[in-house]
């Protein structure tokens, strides 16, 4: 084995100075109590590690520190923050304090554990799309998701003008099976200006949030709600047919007519692993009448006897490919090794 190098003396000084400096500059922005001025409400336009963008009252955005006693704080919140009397490093206050969320949308994510999105959403628009291939399977996650957060879904599927022979009828035969069991599912081109009247309608005084696969058209859709953001898009790859992940972190906007909405980054898939079964059950609303009627109380609702969710299908009570969904959920809850990091 190589034996490790031994440092010089003017290695060990030099390695000193830089320790010294960095300290001496992570003190500098350290804020003392005479440097900021009072305590003003403002919310969360967006986050960035250890800082974040607010919006104060008078509807400047505010580049701040985030005090240690803040543990957690994302997209949405509403918080207490003090501005700055000079810009130090391009900083111009401290976030003290976060209110009360009345709601949160989170996700694990493999190497943070459970990760909060954004806080304060009154509904979420599950964007879905032609290409990249409509994907129920992340339809059906998001609304496990917003059925145990309390948040209104609202089902969006964007590109119809891309809609084919190829396409069309599974994408229908699962969009009519959400209206069925109660969701609302709008069809929309956001590139054709088709349908966003019935999203402006629905956006209007409330904190939406637009969620979904990556190159879905979210913030397409954004643009043109709100042309003069003039968001950054990008082609879905023609090599793998996927989005290219370009939007990298969420942010809030002001609707002009009333009313907040959030772009998202695109995900890959919507893991659930850090649920129980019984939180996935209370996930598919259409499910709950037949719960506990099943003959073993312990039921797998697979091939067990007498399982009552078995025979709604059989019934046509419940839809297979509902069902076949919820059971591939309950079998990724088990086969994640990160599991236990999320107890
Ligand atoms: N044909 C068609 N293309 C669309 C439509 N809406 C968006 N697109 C295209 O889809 C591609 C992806 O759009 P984005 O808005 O970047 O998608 P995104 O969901 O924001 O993607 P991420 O930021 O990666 O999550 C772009 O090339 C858009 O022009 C539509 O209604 N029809
Ligand atoms: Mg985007
Ligand atoms: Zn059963």
């Amino acid at each position: 084995m190589a034996k490790a190098k031994k440092l010089t003396k003017g290695q060990h000084r030099r390695i000193k100075k830089n320790l010294a400096e960095k300290l001496n500059k992570s003190k500098q922005e350290v804020w003392q109590d005479s440097e900021l001025g009072d305590a003003e409400q403002g919310i969360i336009i967006s986050r960035f590690g250890q800082h974040a963008d607010v919006k104060s009252q008078a509807g400047d955005i505010v580049r701040c520190n985030i005090r240690r006693t803040v543990d957690s704080l994302v997209c949405g919140d509403n918080v207490l923050w003090r501005p700055g009397k000079e810009t130090k490093h391009s900083i111009s206050g401290v976030i003290e304090a976060v209110h009360e969320r009345h709601s949160l949308l989170s996700r694990p994510d493999v190497y943070d554990g459970v990760k909060p999105i954004a806080a304060n959403i009154d509904q979420i628009f599950i964007v879905s799309s032609v290409v990249p291939a409509f994907n129920p399977d992340i339809i059906d996650r998001y609304l496990v998701a917003t059925e145990l957060t309390g948040i209104k879904p609202i089902i969006v599927l964007n590109k119809i003008d891309l809609l084919s022979a190829d396409n069309q009828e599974l994408i229908d035969r699962h969009l009519s099976l959400y209206d069925e069991i109660g969701y609302e599912v709008l069809k929309i081109s956001s590139k054709h200006q088709q349908g966003l009247q019935a999203i402006e309608q629905r956006l209007l005084n409330q904190t939406s949030i637009f969620v979904g696969q990556s190159g879905v058209g979210k913030s397409t859709l954004v643009n043109k709600l709100m042309p003069e953001l003039d968001l950054v898009t990008n082609e879905v790859s023609e090599m793998s047919g996927l989005g290219q992940h370009t939007t990298t972190v969420a942010r809030l906007y002001d609707f002009p007519s009333g009313g907040h909405l959030i772009d998202s980054p695109g995900i890959r898939e919507f893991g659930l692993w850090h649920l129980t079964p019984d939180q996935v059950d209370q996930g598919f609303i259409e499910f709950q009448e037949y719960f506990g009627y099943c003959k073993f109380r312990d039921c797998k609702h697979q091939d067990d006897p007498g399982c009552a969710l078995q025979k709604a299908v059989e019934d046509g009570h419940i839809n297979p490919l509902r069902f076949a969904s919820y059971q591939r959920i309950l079998a990724s809850l088990g086969s994640n090794t990160l599991t236990s990091r999320f107890k």
